[in-house]
């Protein structure tokens, strides 16, 4: 146990199980008995929801969900809940507009993330701009819903904002690629003063061969979680097999004020592909963070993921047993240390 503190709102009522006894006790993580939370067919015109995020609002829960429509395309659904498990969807996919207010639908949009800085809303995910590209949006009512500029040029499909800005920046984590399928990429960092204009940009973190499941990608997954120790990172890696690719979950510890040196690396995989929702689905063998709702008074932290590219689960940790056990694993190589700039 690390005595580390969660800088962040207290939310005491969110989602939380304690481990049950079928789970190892050396597994920081362990994941709801409810499992998946969001299963097939959540909605008319919708065939899988998965890869989604979600954030405390008013009294209970809001998120923004990936729904994979029954013509194969996805788009960004709006979801609410009390509880944090038990979710309902608006019929209609979210509809987005420009600064003046026209209508301005993205082709397509996935692996939504929410996170709130200053009382704004932002949303970012991956659409098309002549080939993969990171949009964003803003809302700070949950109704209207406005794009503002595209952050990065393509090709990119994977951003996470910061919850706060540091020395009066946005700051962003994405992760660069091709235009093929993600075959590569490295979490990268770059800082906004108004978010339109972004740039300093600095390599976070890469692959690691010496870590055989984050061997052939990694991206950043929930909005890091502020600590004492520094910025508490899920993302996910990803490996190769004879039979395809594996995501797995994995930890990782970022300075707090200069957030592209990685203080603590996680050498194992938080949580890896076991469960049959897990599996099994459209996209066997995907586990993939995209939130977290965290509790700064209990340390309580649920983890939201994606899974098999068909669902959604929820995982528990606290803060305490998730820093010292990426503390005790931790590995991080001279490139990570480094501040990210050549
Ligand atoms: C990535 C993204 C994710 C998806 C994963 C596994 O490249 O498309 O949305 O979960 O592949 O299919």
């Amino acid at each position: 146990m690390s005595d580390v503190k969660m800088i962040g709102p207290n939310v005491p009522n969110m989602p939380w199980q304690e481990r049950g006894a079928e789970t190892k006790g050396f597994m920081p993580v362990w994941r709801y008995s409810g499992n998946p939370i969001i299963g097939r067919n959540p909605l008319e015109g919708v065939a899988r929801i998965f890869n989604s995020a979600v954030i405390p609002y008013e009294d209970g829960f809001i998120g923004v969900f990936r729904g994979e429509g029954t013509d194969g395309v996805p788009h960004i659904y709006l979801g609410r809940s009390q509880n944090g498990t038990d979710w309902t969807f608006e019929k209609e996919k979210i509809q987005f507009v420009d600064e003046a207010g026209n209508p301005f639908m993205p082709i397509y949009a996935y692996d939504p993330r929410l996170v709130k800085v200053e009382e704004v809303y932002y949303m970012m995910w991956c659409q098309d701009c002549y080939g993969a590209s990171i949009g964003m949006a803003r809302t700070t009512d949950f109704k209207t819903f406005t794009r503002i500029e595209n952050p990065f040029l393509p090709f990119n499909r994977n951003a996470v904002l910061f919850p706060r800005k540091i020395d009066g920046k946005f700051m962003m984590l994405s992760r660069p690629s091709d235009s093929g399928h993600t075959p590569f990429g490295d979490i990268y960092l770059s800082e906004s003063p108004d978010m339109v204009y972004w740039g300093k940009h600095r390599h976070v973190m890469g692959k690691n061969g010496d870590h055989w499941w984050e061997n052939v990608k990694i991206g950043g997954g929930a909005a890091p979680i502020e600590t004492t120790e520094g910025w508490l990172l899920f993302y996910h890696g990803v490996t190769g097999t004879c039979n395809g690719l594996v995501y797995s979950i994995g930890g990782a510890i970022l300075d707090r004020d200069q957030p592209s040196i990685v203080k603590y690396r996680c050498a194992n995989f938080l949580l890896t592909p076991q469960e049959w929702y897990e599996e099994r689905g459209f996209v066997p063998n995907v586990t993939f963070p995209c939130a977290t709702i965290h509790d700064a008074k209990t340390g309580r932290i649920a983890i939201y993921y994606g899974a098999a590219d068909s669902y959604v689960g929820l995982a528990f940790t606290t803060v305490h047993e998730v820093v010292a056990y990426i503390k005790d694993h931790s590995r991080v190589s001279e490139s990570d240390r480094e501040i990210g700039l050549r």
